[in-house]
């Protein structure tokens, strides 16, 4: 399939040479990975070590009233296993589309228009991980990917994200890791040989340093357990932003990531497996079902950026121009002008 997709493609886009596939990129050690990835915390440091008497959050109606009102239509963000075969092969379809784009030149290290959004995550891996900024970023880097994936590869569906906490500790039954789509798990740190991104050649990462190597993976299911309601609960229990969003970084998305392994064990380079985005489908939908909880988690943030300075609603968003700078107030609530999307429960 992927191998036939290509010349279609090549002819229709006048795609870089960069898409050629070239010689196979070899497996890197598993250390490679593992030198940046993420330190993830126990299901009973997410239940008991909180600061659960933290400040309870300022409401602010009238914003959240207004933003509704906007977003009359919002697209349906759809579970995996709620996601057709149709959408499924259309959502890889436009992502192998990416992959067989020329990158804009903005990013050295990025051979393809895939690899810029994998670039543009590296680089700013240091400001976005490890305090507040994370899940409003990450919620905004991921638009930003429906959007180019949309607007330069005609996908026209929704996006699908994945309910790990149906698949807890056994994440090589979802169909997500099969032949058919996104190819093993189960590697122990070798090349993705099967599915529809099978010998994938990465050029960005793994850390901050750049060498060609082949999308890989180390499935570790007594990691992915952790990714569970259990661990999801637990960190929306909080009722602080800030408790909360470090919770969820250090619990589910840490163990998803460090559990998938290899290539998503590297904080700095991990959107270059493309389960990336469904992994953190579920972490954005996790965010927002925290905030359903209590209108006033629409319009208030708390926390610090990576320089120590105070989160407001006017704290900037960036992606490096892939889109424009947005404030936290324009992503902070999905269902608003910018985003305009809910997930499918
Ligand atoms: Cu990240």
């Amino acid at each position: 399939m992927y191998l036939s997709f290509l010349p279609a493609l090549l002819a229709v886009t006048g795609a870089s040479a960069a898409a050629v596939p070239g010689p196979l990129a070899p497996a890197l050690p598993l250390t490679k990975f593992e030198e940046t990835a993420a330190h993830p915390i126990s299901l009973d440091t997410a239940l008991h070590g909180a600061n659960l008497s933290a400040t309870p959050p300022k409401s602010n109606a009238k914003f959240a009233l207004a933003a509704a009102a906007t977003c009359s239509n919002p697209r349906i963000r759809t579970e995996w296993d709620n996601y057709s075969t149709d959408d499924r092969n259309a959502f890889i379809s436009a992502i192998q589309c990416l992959l067989n784009r020329g990158p804009s030149g903005q990013f050295g290290q990025s051979k393809n228009r895939y690899e810029d959004l994998v670039a543009l995550h590296q680089t700013l891996t240091p400001n976005v991980h490890g305090n507040a900024k994370f899940l409003l970023w990450h919620r905004y880097f991921l638009w930003t990917f429906e959007d180019i994936l949309r607007s330069e590869c005609g996908f026209n569906r929704n996006l699908p994200w994945f309910d790990e906490s149906k698949y807890a500790g056994k994440f090589a039954q979802s169909s997500i890791f099969s032949g058919d789509y996104f190819g093993a798990i189960a590697l122990g740190g070798n090349c993705v040989t099967n599915g529809k991104f099978a010998n994938l050649a990465l050029n960005v990462g793994p850390g901050s340093g750049n060498t060609r190597h082949c999308l890989a993976r180390n499935g570790d299911a007594s990691k992915t357990i952790n990714t569970g309601s259990a661990m999801v609960n637990a960190c929306n229990d909080r009722t602080d932003y800030n408790d909360m969003a470090g919770c969820s970084e250090g619990g589910a998305h840490a163990w998803g990531h460090n559990g998938i392994g290899a290539v998503m064990s590297d904080v700095y380079a991990s959107p270059g497996d493309p389960v990336f985005w469904l992994h953190h489908g579920y972490i954005d939908r996790n965010f927002r079902i925290w905030q359903n909880k209590d209108s006033g988690r629409l319009n208030y943030v708390d926390g610090t950026d990576k320089n120590g300075n105070q989160l407001t609603l006017d704290t900037n968003i960036n992606v490096y121009g892939l889109r424009p700078d947005v404030k936290i107030r324009d992503v902070i609530d999905t269902m608003s002008t910018t985003l305009c999307y809910r997930y499918n429960y």
